[in-house]
């Protein structure tokens, strides 16, 4: 039993990518030096940025360091408030802390500096030593030491590789924060990138949770009926384009303020991938008016070397990954589509 039990360790290592291996020891060491240690959810937070920020919270305490988790911009999902740690959230975005508490600030599953906070300049002290560790392609490299392994279908897994090399122990506080944010980033372990590495680490995380199927249920079964309102007004509004390779659903801010349905109650991503469901819609986008003239998209794509996603959006000031990108552009909705559809055309020679 114990001789298989080397065997499976083993076979995780070697899944651990070499700049992750290479990286790692250098975060720590700064990690060491440092006193007080910053973490933040990003803008419109998904598990994966909570997961993270949680699960690294936990880490740093077992090392005895103290770390802080903020909340950043938006209003903390309700439906993540069972993650363990979760009720810890310091209320505040980056704007509103004050820096020099901090030496370090660990920036996790954040590609742009706009991650951050996009209420205002972000502009970091000279005390406050940057790192990011992060999985988006798209990733500008803008902190002092950056980590980004876009091979790594989740944050929450590359931090997996990260502790192990640290040598943390996993508790049943980390193991379930690392879990969900990996099973949402890979679409519960379908998306592209989900490889045999990613398995084994969700059997070595799975160990320490007694209950995985309430754990994902609780989040899952948050849905709200003006969201399935939302939905359906949504998939109602689909227009093709490109001789059916694109789709592409919209919802005007008129509608949302009639049925009195709020913008943080609709979930933009959950419409565009089940939007990329129909088997022939090669990429896909859903676009919601969130405030007058303030256009946000989820983009999909099935078919990522012909239509990258984040491409897309990075040509237009937004990010993501190649099969899964969002974007917020300051015009119309007439004219976001537009620029949408026009963009899109001249990128991928449609
Ligand atoms: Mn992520």
């Amino acid at each position: 039993m114990s001789s298989n039990a080397q065997k499976i360790d083993g076979e995780i290592n070697e899944g651990i990518s070499p700049s992750i291996k290479e990286k790692a020891p250098l975060i720590l060491a700064e990690i060491k030096k440092a006193k007080s240690i910053l973490l933040h959810c990003h803008p419109s937070p998904d598990p994966d940025s909570v997961g993270s920020a949680l699960a690294m919270k936990f880490a740093l305490e077992q090392m005895g360091k103290k770390a802080t988790v903020i909340k950043g911009d938006s209003e903390f999902p309700r439906e993540f408030m069972h993650f363990p740690g979760a009720k810890d959230i310091v209320q505040k975005n980056f704007l509103e802390i004050d820096q020099s508490q901090f030496d370090l600030f660990l920036i996790l599953d954040s590609a742009m500096i706009y991650m951050v906070s996009r209420r205002g300049d972000v502009k970091f002290l000279p005390t406050l030593k940057t790192i990011a560790i992060d999985h988006h392609e798209s990733n500008g490299n803008f902190a002092e030491l950056n980590l980004v392994v876009p091979s790594c279908p989740a944050n929450c897994q590359l931090l997996f590789d990260i502790f192990k090399i640290w040598n943390i122990t996993l508790t049943p506080e980390i193991a379930a924060n690392l879990f969900i944010g990996m099973y949402t980033d890979t679409g519960a372990f379908k998306y592209r990138g989900v490889d045999k590495h990613t398995y084994e680490v969700v059997y070595e995380l799975v160990k320490y949770i007694p209950d995985v199927s309430s754990l994902i249920t609780d989040m899952e079964n948050s849905s709200t009926p003006g969201f399935m309102a939302f939905e359906g007004a949504a998939l109602s509004s689909i227009e093709i384009f490109f001789d059916g390779k694109f789709a592409f659903s919209s919802v005007p801010l008129s509608w949302m303020q009639e049925k009195n349905i709020r913008p943080t109650e609709v979930r933009t991503s959950e419409v565009s991938s089940f939007m990329l469901t129909v088997r022939d819609w090669d990429f896909v986008a859903a676009a919601v008016e969130i405030e007058p003239n303030v256009i946000k998209f989820s983009f999909r794509s099935k078919n990522i070397e012909k239509f990258d996603v984040a491409k897309l959006t990075s040509s237009l000031g937004g990010g993501g990954h190649r099969a899964a990108a969002g974007l917020i552009l300051r015009t119309s909705l007439a004219d976001a589509k537009k620029i949408v559809v026009e963009k899109a055309k001249e990128l991928y020679k449609l």
